[in-house]
């Protein structure tokens, strides 16, 4: 398992691993963390990465015959080592393309995925980017589901989220019950919630951080809690204390991408404090 840093302003950096296109850490110009890791990740390809951007593909969850969340964050994706800055800064692109296992799978697609993680000159944003090319030589269209299953830093007890309001969300903890939410979300239990229709900017007050999402129409909003925290391996006890995961991703309605064409998404994060 390779990782890469990328440096700007001040103390900022990013931190991807090749297994899974893995960001699992971003630090904004003062050095402040902005995404959670869990100190307990499995580092060693046996597993996806606890934390960080999870990127889920072709699958969101367990809506489909994959694994959950696909099988993108626990391949190995090849860096582009002749990739670096572009005009938006410092820069890193990952490719992956099916293979003979996914060619078996229940989703056996001919595909490339490119992905890219810039980390803007001053250190205090952030842009992950999703293309993926149907390269099916049979004329065949394919659908998939897709998330960024982003882990933010922030104190969990004390956060609530209020923008979500009046929207419908599928409640996967009453699993399949559709919702409609009414005033604001506290975590002072387990929330796991695929929001339909969010709008384009979310943010996370409690972590001073504005989420700009682009063709994901969907967002998730998932905290553990402490049951489903003591049942992950991969994650002290405690650490529900220290997260949410906000995820955005096209996840009610697939995409749909005929061959030759290419389907693009992208996350734009910024750092306000
Ligand atoms: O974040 C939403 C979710 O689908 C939750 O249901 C929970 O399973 C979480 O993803 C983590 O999934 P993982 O497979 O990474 O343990």
């Amino acid at each position: 398992m390779k990782k890469d840093t990328i440096t700007a302003s001040g103390q900022s950096s990013v931190t991807v691993y090749d297994f899974g296109a893995h960001v699992t850490s971003w630090k904004n110009a003062s050095g402040k963390e902005i995404l959670y890791t869990s100190p307990s990740a499995k580092l060693d390809g046996s597993k996806a990465i606890r934390g960080g951007i999870p990127i889920c593909f072709p699958q969101f969850g367990k809506k489909g015959p994959l694994r959950q969340h696909g099988f993108a964050r626990n391949s190995f994706w090849t860096p582009d080592e002749s990739f670096g800055s572009t005009e938006d800064g410092p820069a890193l692109k990952y490719t992956l393309r099916d293979t003979g296992e996914t060619r078996q799978s229940a989703w056996p697609h001919s595909f490339e995925a490119a992905y890219f993680v810039t980390l803007a000159p001053d250190g205090n944003s952030l842009t992950v980017e999703l293309q993926v090319k149907n390269t099916n030589k049979n004329g065949e269209e394919f659908s998939f589901t897709t998330a960024l299953h982003s882990y933010f830093c922030c104190n969990s007890q004390e956060t609530t989220l209020s923008e979500y309001s009046g929207l419908k969300y599928e409640d996967n903890i009453e699993s399949g019950v559709e919702k409609t939410q009414h005033g604001i979300i506290e975590f002072g239990k387990e929330v796991d919630r695929v929001y339909l229709g969010t709008k384009s900017t979310l943010s996370l007050p409690s972590a001073n951080l504005v989420i700009e999402k682009v063709n994901m129409p969907d967002a998730v909003v998932w905290n553990p809690y402490i049951e489903k925290t003591a049942a992950l391996s991969d994650m002290p006890d405690d650490d529900w204390k220290k997260f949410i995961c906000i995820e955005p991703g096209r996840i009610g309605e697939p995409a749909f991408v005929k061959p030759g064409e290419t389907w693009t998404c992208s996350l734009t994060l910024l750092s306000t404090s």
